[in-house]
């Protein structure tokens, strides 16, 4: 029988399949507790404007770490060692926690790539909820795939939820080229290396998720669909946090320049420099 046995818990993993997905999620979890350390102390350093996108910053990977506590949990408890390989113990790994996931953090990533550009309401607020309402389609519409029993069930699923995909990688990529042009010089290359990054890290899910359509089943496809998420994830949510931080120091330098009146030909918004901010004249 040629079944896809994705949607369930393979019966026998190898302990290095095991392992590697066990050590994976063991190294996501403190990699996302110690960002939101990071971002939720530093938002101090960067001016108030761009406060509420590192704040997001540490929300996304709160929310992120409690989920791979879950996710931990959920692998540990489907399989236990038996004769030196793992086999199901019966309770199904559950991946309903990511889906929950990233039904939260991916708006949110979206509305942090947008707040930290410091565009003005009219601008940003109608390409928040564009962005939102695709992000929940594109993830509400993947996990009928994910879980769905037929390997035709997961090709369709996951079609119709590459439109919203292809349609939030449209907005970034051209509704945003002239926002981005009008932002200061020195964080062109920062911008335009978050929107390099969004593509690559996020183009990892379609593609992890596609393995099981090449032919690709059983414990190595479930070890491999893992992988790719979780690697995507560190990509997608510390890192990524990582370089907003840094557009956003450096875009509170130049308002804080500008404001000096040494101005960029950027248009300044009404902020004061913050301590530790210093402009340089
Ligand atoms: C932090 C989590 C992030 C950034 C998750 C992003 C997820 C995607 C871009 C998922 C996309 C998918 C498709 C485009 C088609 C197949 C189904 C999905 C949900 C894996």
């Amino acid at each position: 029988m040629n079944s896809y046995t994705l949607a369930a818990t393979p019966e026998l993993l190898s302990v290095e399949q095991f392992n590697l997905v066990y050590n994976a999620f063991s190294l996501t979890i403190a990699a996302m507790l110690a960002a939101a350390l990071f971002f939720f102390n530093g938002k101090q350093l960067v001016g108030t404007r761009y406060r509420v996108a590192v704040i997001i910053s540490g929300l996304i990977v709160s929310i992120a770490a409690y989920h791979y506590f879950r996710i931990f949990n959920s692998w540990e408890a489907a399989y236990v060692l038996e004769d030196g390989n793992y086999v199901a113990s019966g309770q199904v790994f559950n991946d309903a926690y990511r889906y929950v996931d990233w039904l939260l953090t991916v708006p949110l990533l979206l509305i942090e790539a947008v707040a930290v550009l410091g565009l003005p309401k009219q601008t940003s607020r109608p390409l928040f909820i564009k962005l939102a309402v695709a992000a929940v389609l594109m993830i509400a519409t993947g996990y009928p795939g994910e879980v769905a029993e037929t390997i035709q069930g997961r090709a369709i699923w996951g079609a119709v939820s590459t439109v919203p995909f292809a349609y939030i990688l449209f907005v970034l990529w051209f509704e945003l080229k002239d926002a981005i042009q009008r932002q200061p010089e020195q964080v062109q290359t920062l911008i335009s290396g978050m929107r390099w990054l969004i593509l690559a890290s996020w183009g990892v899910y379609p593609i992890a998720y596609l393995l099981p359509e090449i032919g690709i089943t059983g414990p190595v496809a479930t070890v491999s669909v893992q992988m790719g998420y979780t690697v995507a994830d560190l990509l997608a949510k510390p890192v990524f946090g990582l370089l907003a931080f840094s557009i956003a120091r450096i875009k509170s330098q130049a308002d804080a320049a500008a404001e000096d009146g040494n101005g960029s030909g950027y248009d300044s918004p009404t902020q004061k420099p913050v301590a530790g901010t210093k402009a340089t004249a």
